[in-house]
């Protein structure tokens, strides 16, 4: 398969290019470097230092013999990914000089992926609705124009759907009204800028699969956590950012860094927030399974990516249990929430799509938190405590 990865240098972005790439397919990845600028405008820390995407294609290829092509540019422009669809490319890293070919599969990560980052002010609520809408609007166009059979898979999020006081669907839902039926995307509200932004990215693709007949699947993904996976094991230089503090660490990754630097874990609010999370392998089996069984032309094919659910407390009180059998001192907090989001609430979500489809899920045993803590704590000096908390509120 040829696959194009949007976003390519991000927490996902890049592993998802070493996976494809070590199971025989062509990759090419492409980034603005966004969120390592975000990261470091925003002093946000970080727990080890990341090449940059030449470096680490540059690396994939001497460990493996494998190429991953890199393109630096940015997708707000829409030349930059027509250019790749019609061959007008400059690589920034390539091994071999190869005839371009149209991709079989486009996996669209380039998106500005923070909830608190959206909110910081109005001109980073304006800056996330137009990358992100503007960088789906730019692809779908040019898959439109170039390649209408190219798949394309978006990275939507759980938090689209927000938490209904009904089980949720996966993507669809069917609805009676006055005696007549139909099948409509099922409810969104989301709780914040960004989420906001991928409602609106899954309303476009959706008039695009109706009016044009392109083929999309939206994965909703839950959290993700985690650092390692198959590929990273190769040489730790190849493994993703990893981000803790309020901006872009998610909260797993959060608790774990927070347990290792002696901060009490911040649980916001009550706690009893209820989100489905996965481990950062699973991520990398869900996007495989979804582009090696495309969906159908005219087709917006909708998988819930979560393998487990969970309450914060929950998580805090599994962090603090692995912490101190590790000898950590951990303890919890309760702060004022900063986030507009129900504390209590009924969840249930249906996601049984990608498990009929074959990924065997690595659940967040305390087995698996403890690896996770053990790299971590490697990098324990590096911990910046200053950066866990800056209050960013909505
Ligand atoms: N939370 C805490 N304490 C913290 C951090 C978070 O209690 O220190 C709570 C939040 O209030 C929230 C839950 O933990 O209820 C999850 O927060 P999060 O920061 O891990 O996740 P979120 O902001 O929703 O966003 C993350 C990713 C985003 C992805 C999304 C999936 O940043 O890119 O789309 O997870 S989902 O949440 O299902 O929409």
């Amino acid at each position: 398969m040829q696959v194009l990865i949007l976003g390519g240098d991000g927490y996902l972005g890049w592993p998802t290019a070493m996976y494809f790439s070590a199971r025989g397919h062509a990759v090419t990845v492409v980034d603005n470097y966004f969120r390592r600028h975000a990261a470091t405008e925003l002093d946000t820390g970080m727990l080890y230092d990341v090449p940059n995407l030449v470096q680490r294609a540059r690396i994939w290829h001497e460990r493996t013999g494998r190429e991953i092509k890199v393109v630096i540019g940015d997708l707000r422009n829409p030349e930059t990914i027509r250019g790749i669809f019609t061959g007008n490319i400059k690589y920034a890293f390539q091994v071999e000089k190869s005839a371009f070919i149209v991709p079989d599969s486009v996996m669209h990560f380039a998106e500005q992926p923070s909830a608190p980052y959206s909110l910081m002010s109005h001109e980073h609520a304006n800056f996330t609705l137009s990358n992100n809408i503007l960088i789906t609007n730019n692809l779908m166009f040019a898959v439109k124009d170039f390649s209408p059979e190219t798949h394309i898979v978006h990275i939507g999020t759980m938090g689209e759907y927000g938490t209904p006081n009904i089980d949720i669907e996966e993507g669809w839902i069917d609805i009676e009204h006055k005696g007549r039926k139909d099948r409509f995307l099922f409810p969104r509200q989301a709780s914040s800028i960004y989420h906001t932004s991928k409602i609106m990215d899954t309303d476009l693709l959706w008039f695009g699969i109706r009016t044009w007949n392109l083929r999309a699947t939206d994965l909703m993904q839950g959290p993700v956590y985690g650092i390692e996976t198959e590929e990273t094991i190769i040489d730790p230089k190849l493994r993703p950012f990893f981000n803790y503090d309020e901006i872009f660490g998610t909260v797993v990754n959060r608790f774990i860094t927070q347990a290792v630097a002696g901060y009490p874990l911040t649980v916001y609010g009550k706690g009893g927030q209820t989100r489905g999370y996965l481990n950062i392998r699973d991520t990398l089996q869900c996007v495989y399974k979804a582009a090696l069984s495309p969906a159908e032309p005219g087709e917006l094919r909708v998988f819930n990516q979560i393998m487990e659910t969970f309450t914060v407390v929950e998580l805090a009180e599994k962090t603090a249990r692995v912490g101190r059998n590790l000898g950590l001192d951990v303890t919890v907090q309760y702060l004022e929430n900063p986030r507009k989001e129900a504390e209590e609430h009924y969840y249930n979500p249906t996601y049984h799509r990608l498990l009929e489809m074959g990924v065997e899920p690595h659940y967040l045993t305390d087995e698996a938190m403890e690896g996770i803590m053990r790299i971590v704590r490697e990098h324990g000096d590096a911990i910046r405590k200053d950066v866990i908390f800056r209050g960013v509120k909505w």
